[in-house]
């Protein structure tokens, strides 16, 4: 199996045509999936046009947890190898059932425990917060990982425009439930729509953004087009794809594989390797495009940035 291809950052920001290659085999140990992308077969290169407005991460990132300094994975592997439910279960048929998600006319309504309840269109979105670049490890319950360059905007901007009321705890995200064009909720494999939660404290942390796009592109479907939560600090599940809701509440939200699996996916889910999951372990990870596994930090490697959003918390009840 050839390697994953690293793309260097300088290329990806004006290049425009991308090298078809094979995924790598993620060994995912002996409890886990074990991906294999077969010889000969091609992946589905999602171009997308570049955002308008895009804004690198700024010179001090590394600081703020902004960047990495590990090589990002290419766009054929983030766009070939995904978790969404709505279009398949197979991390690798996504893209193709995804390929021709509409996003027209899309629309984010945000209000609940709000001052200013609003709905934008993305124009409205990109217009008001410039997609800035957030260079995050992404980690997945399942313990294989990626490094992708989002395009997005801090959830505490948005929420500074709506104006929370001091009443409001918690902020719960919803995905578009629309069988005719998400074809996968015509199965019962989850309770539809898939939904989302962050305690208030959380959705304002500086690393918590609503990515609209990758590469300095827009979204593709297949990573959730046309707006997606991404907490890098948390389990991928977190990641809510195409949201057409955000509500603000005064309860703990539901969160869709809370629900599912109560013993295995808690409310929280930080990433800690030092709780495993009750069928695998989460000490380790197969980063895609590596060969061997590497060990999984505590918050993903952002706990300068994030640990004290659990002081006093016991992170293996409150999981
Ligand atoms: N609506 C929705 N959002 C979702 C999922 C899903 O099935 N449906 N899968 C989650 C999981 S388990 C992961 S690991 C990430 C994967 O994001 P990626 O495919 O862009 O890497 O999306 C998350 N968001
Ligand atoms: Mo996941």
């Amino acid at each position: 199996m050839p390697a994953d291809p690293i793309t260097p950052r300088e290329l990806y920001l004006n290049r425009r045509t991308w090298l078809r290659g094979g995924l790598i085999a993620a060994g995912m140990g002996a409890t886990a999936l074990v991906y294999q992308r077969l010889n000969g077969v091609d992946l589905v290169v999602s171009e997308q046009p570049a955002l308008e407005g895009f804004v690198p991460v700024p010179p001090d990132g590394l600081a703020r947890g902004f960047t990495t300094t590990e090589p990002t994975n290419s766009l054929a592997a983030i766009t070939n190898y995904n978790n969404f439910y709505e279009f398949s279960t197979d991390k690798d048929g996504v893209a193709a059932a995804a390929k021709d998600f509409d996003t027209t006319g899309w629309k984010l309504e945000v209000g609940g425990l709000v001052t200013k309840p609003r709905t934008y269109d993305l124009d409205d979105l990109r217009r008001r917060f410039p997609p800035e670049e957030r260079i995050y490890r992404m980690r997945c319950v399942e313990a294989w990982s990626m490094v992708i360059p989002w395009a997005g905007f801090p959830i505490a901007s948005l929420l500074a425009e709506v104006q929370p009321l001091s009443s409001a705890k918690y902020v719960a995200f919803e995905t578009l439930h629309d069988p005719a064009r998400m074809p996968n909720q015509k199965r019962a494999v989850l309770p539809w729509p898939y939904v989302e939660g962050l305690r208030m404290d959380e959705a304002m942390n500086p690393l918590a953004i609503l990515a609209t796009g990758l590469y300095g592109q827009h979204l593709p479907p297949q990573d959730g087009a046309p707006i997606r939560l991404v907490v890098p600090w948390k389990y991928g599940f977190k990641g809510i794809k195409s949201i057409v809701k955000i509500t603000l509440t005064d309860r703990q939200p539901p969160s869709t594989w809370n629900i599912q699996a109560p013993g295995e996916y808690g409310f929280y889910a930080n990433v800690n390797p030092t709780h495993d999951h009750p069928r695998w372990s989460q000490a380790t990870e197969q980063r895609l495009g590596e060969s061997g596994r590497r060990d999984t930090l505590m918050f993903n490697g952002y706990a300068d940035q994030v640990a004290h959003l659990y002081a006093g918390q016991d992170l293996h009840v409150d999981y």
